[in-house]
């Protein structure tokens, strides 16, 4: 029986990906290549420092740690001018309300995100009461697949990992749920996600009733 629900942060409630997207362009361009939006799909729930060192990759860079402290720095400005923008509006269709259901069903609700942003964006699209417990990354050392951040999750609602269902757009996502011994529900495609109890497009196909299935 399912006690708790731990909801990724990007891709799940939101869709920062293009704030990231066009923050990290904008970086690559300034250092003289370019990337696809194709490849960004590599950067989804990957850590910032993670995802320089696959962009300075991409463009056949290399940078001293200091130097790639520096442009992870500039990079974050640039990502929260635009977030500090966002608006409740952004909430992907069907979040806000399946996790409200949830709290009403009497489930605990936990964020599990690799975002240092997290925060912020949850005080922005104004939902940061709807969640007992925030684990992101400011309280994770270990990058998902690891199971870490929603072990965490799972440990401040105080319910056991078997018992909580973890809701991930990203395949490492769904691996750190997995290695956690949680449930799953991939948000996004069957064919990248297919290791996941559930697969639905998104948190409006979501419902109480599939919740009890898993
Ligand atoms: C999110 C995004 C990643 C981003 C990471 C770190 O993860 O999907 O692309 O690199 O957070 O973000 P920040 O630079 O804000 O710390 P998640 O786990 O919410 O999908
Ligand atoms: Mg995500």
């Amino acid at each position: 029986i399912i006690k708790a629900c731990i909801f990724d942060l990007d891709g799940v409630i939101v869709d920062t990906a293009v704030y990231h997207y066009k923050a990290w362009k904008r970086l690559a361009n300034e250092l003289g290549f370019d990337f696809s939006e194709e490849a960004n799909e590599k950067l989804k729930g990957v850590s910032r420092v993670r995802s320089l060192e696959l962009i300075l990759q991409w463009g056949g860079i290399a940078k001293t740690k200091a130097e790639q402290e520096e442009l992870a720095t500039k990079k974050n400005a640039w990502y929260v001018d635009m977030i500090s923008h966002m608006t409740p509006a952004e909430i992907l269709p069907g979040a806000k309300e399946f996790v409200e259901a949830c709290r009403e069903a009497g489930l605990k609700i936990a964020l599990g995100s690799a975002s240092k942003n997290s925060g912020m964006i949850l005080e922005k699209v104004g939902i940061t009461n709807l969640f007992d417990a925030v684990i992101d990354g400011n309280k994770v050392s270990k990058a998902k697949p690891d199971p870490e951040v929603f072990l965490k999750g799972a440990e401040a609602l105080n319910v056991p990992p078997a018992e909580c269902v973890v809701f991930e757009d990203a395949i490492a996502g769904i691996e750190a749920a997995i290695n956690g011994g949680m449930k799953s529900v991939g948000i996004g495609s069957p064919d990248v996600l297919g290791k996941a109890d559930l697969v639905i497009s998104g948190l409006n196909e979501m419902s109480l009733e599939k919740l009890n299935t898993l």
